[in-house]
């Protein structure tokens, strides 16, 4: 069958026509995840994704893509920012290469406590840093709990910064990261959480460090049965949406999509605290050696990560009023 070139003009036409009007009436986000079902990322985006129904009427509401079904967290952050995907949730490592203001909350050692950590993410520091990812096609919509991570690893137990030296480290997609292994002594090696068992499990890798969740839910236990509590990161996760499909919304919408994900905050820490609890138990049970360390040559060693990311006034600035935050 052949068309004539109009008729194909007006055809593609139509159909643009249709899903534009389709997409005023009833949208079914797609948004990312690299984790399982149970995860708590994963239950967080499900009820914000009800709360979406609730508020719109029926109108919108999330499809969630998990166990990294479409890619790495770099991968589908690329697609969230060319509006291929509507929303992302990742941690907000493979972020600090993009938006620099996301290096303040990677920081190693920043963090006191999780208090400390929810009052700054929940106050003008966290919105700063939410809408400091827009310029670079994200609408930032709330922060996740991560907990704090820990080195854990396949041969050998880290019990002293000195057992650091010379060990090859998965680390997050971030130059920061790789920094801040470097200057624990390791060979850092970042690449995506999906391939961290079999690389842990081959050799390619002697280490790599988490939560306890992840730690847990990615099987790594299994083949890495040293956990190390250095701590030294308390990286939160993040709920990006594009801010090409975001644009294409009506204000009403947008609000509708900012107070969903917010309510879908309380809902994720406590599934978090949780999931923590049950985690821990689990590696324990399933052979895992939970070592304490001495945290303050760690921390010690931290200096020069600070002096080669922490750069200009605006991020010193920003670490300042994190460390000043009651
Ligand atoms: C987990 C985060 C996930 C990251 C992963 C990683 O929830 O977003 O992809 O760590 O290390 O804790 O890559």
């Amino acid at each position: 069958m052949k068309f004539a070139k109009k008729t194909l003009i007006a055809i593609s036409a139509c159909a643009a026509a249709a899903l534009t009007t389709m997409a005023a009436h009833a949208t079914e986000f797609r948004s990312a995840d690299i984790h399982p079902d149970d995860y708590p990322t994963v239950t967080a985006v499900k009820f914000m994704s009800e709360r979406l129904k609730a508020l719109s009427g029926g109108k919108h509401s999330i499809k969630v893509f998990n166990n990294s079904a479409l890619g790495s967290e770099k991968d589908t952050i690329e697609q969230t920012k060319i509006g291929a995907l509507q929303m992302v949730r990742v941690n907000i490592a493979p972020m600090n290469n993009i938006c620099p203001e996301t290096q303040v909350p990677t920081m190693p050692f920043l963090f006191r406590s999780v208090d400390h950590l929810h009052k700054v993410l929940d106050g003008p520091i966290g919105e700063e840093i939410l809408k400091s990812c827009e310029k670079q096609g994200f609408v930032g919509l709330a922060y996740y709990d991560s907990g704090a991570r820990s080195m854990f690893t396949a041969k050998k137990p880290v019990r002293s910064f000195a057992d650091m030296k010379g060990l090859k480290v998965r680390v997050q997609q971030s130059d920061l990261w790789v920094s801040m292994l470097e200057a624990m002594g390791a060979n850092a090696t970042p690449m995506p959480m999906g391939e961290v068992y079999t690389g842990l499990k081959t050799g390619l890798i002697d280490a790599a460090e988490n939560n306890y969740p992840t730690y847990e839910s990615a099987r790594a236990f299994e083949v890495a049965k040293y956990y190390s509590k250095t701590e030294h990161s308390m990286a939160p996760e993040m709920l990006l949406f594009s801010k090409r499909a975001w644009d294409k919304l009506s204000a009403e919408e947008q609000g509708w999509i900012r107070q969903a994900a917010k309510e879908s905050v309380p809902y994720m820490r406590k599934q978090w605290e949780e999931r923590e609890v049950k985690s821990l138990a689990t590696v324990k049970a399933g052979g895992a050696e939970i070592i304490e360390v001495d945290k303050a040559p760690f921390q010690a060693a931290m200096k020069p990560v600070y002096d080669k990311f922490i750069t200009d006034a605006k991020l010193k600035d920003l670490v300042k009023r994190v460390q000043d935050t009651k």
